[in-house]
């Protein structure tokens, strides 16, 4: 059996609002993985997230954040990314899967750059994207200078030079290997990046037009196509906001987790992502009991595809 290692992202600088630093923490005092862990599965933090929320990196440096685009900012994103990108490679290296928790969602720079450097995959990771937004922004590009934007553009080495530079050389992803799902929130940049590479972007109108089950075979298609690995990387703004009200940039009629989680379940049983991410998770903003539970159900349905090799 395949161990699961959960891997906190404890930052919120690469987003617009404060809280979701506080999110791994959160679900860590929760006692959840405890719980999942006691029930049987082979979960268990591989670092405390209260460390890393105790550390200069943590909560002071989110006391007084300086203006988003700055370098001074980006600093903060890049430490965590960095730190992150670590911690999954030796996770993955040891031959355990890992689930990243966070935080915003400028950590997928830092979880998928690892994954690829573990499996010596880049250019062939393949990533299924759930999210509203489409996270390809570049400075250029972006309306908000976040860069929990920019995530995806910068792993197919395009934007910043530094946060292009934490996911490593060659590129960690072609575009051609997203595909994502949830889409309703997108910037005139990235719909222009997206009809440029071809990627697979299924919307919400897509999937009422469509049905999510033909959307789901057509993510797999793409994510699974020249490709030695998979990562899932779920914001849970992808989500409805009746259903994942605290996050950080909720966008309504998003996806239900009723027709979705057991699409999700399904593709993870026959692609066997070493990484899955959660994302966006701000416990401090209301409606955390509803968003938390979104969370936990995420992590029932995907355990057990998870967790078996
Ligand atoms: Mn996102």
């Amino acid at each position: 059996m395949q161990g699961l290692k959960v891997i906190p992202y404890v930052c919120s600088a690469g987003g617009k609002k404060l809280g979701s630093e506080t999110g791994a923490s959160d679900i860590k005092k929760s006692g959840l993985i405890d719980k999942l862990a006691a029930e049987g599965a082979p979960i268990a933090w591989y670092v405390d997230p209260n460390e890393i929320y105790d550390s200069p990196w943590g909560r002071r440096a989110h006391e007084n954040l300086p203006p988003r685009g700055t370098p001074e900012r980006n600093d903060i994103v890049f430490w965590h990314c960095a730190q992150l990108k670590n911690h999954v490679r030796d996770v993955i290296r040891s031959g355990d899967r890992a689930i990243t928790v966070g935080g915003d969602h400028a950590m997928a720079l830092g979880s998928i750059a690892g994954l690829a450097e573990a499996k010596k995959a880049q250019g062939r990771v393949g990533v299924l994207w759930v999210d509203a937004h489409a996270d390809f922004n570049t400075p250029e590009t972006s309306p908000s200078q976040a860069l929990h934007g920019m995530p995806l553009a910068a792993l197919s080495g395009l934007g910043d030079k530094g946060f292009v530079a934490i996911g490593g050389e060659p590129p960690a992803i072609r575009p051609q290997n997203i595909a994502y799902i949830g889409l309703r929130d997108v910037d005139p940049g990235e719909l222009d990046f997206i009809q440029h590479y071809g990627i697979a972007a299924f919307t919400m109108k897509d999937i009422e037009r469509e049905g999510l089950e033909t959307i789901f075979a057509k993510a797999k298609q793409a994510i699974s196509t020249n490709t030695d690995t998979i990562a899932f990387s779920i914001d849970l703004d992808a989500f409805d906001p009746s259903e994942a009200p605290s996050v950080g940039t909720p966008v309504e009629n998003g996806l239900h987790k009723a027709q979705t989680l057991p699409l999700l379940r399904a593709l993870a049983d026959e692609l066997k992502p070493d990484l899955m991410e959660i994302t966006e998770y701000n416990p401090t903003l209301e409606g955390r009991d509803t968003t938390f539970t979104l969370v936990e159900d995420l992590l029932n349905a995907l355990l057990p595809a998870l967790e078996t090799a």
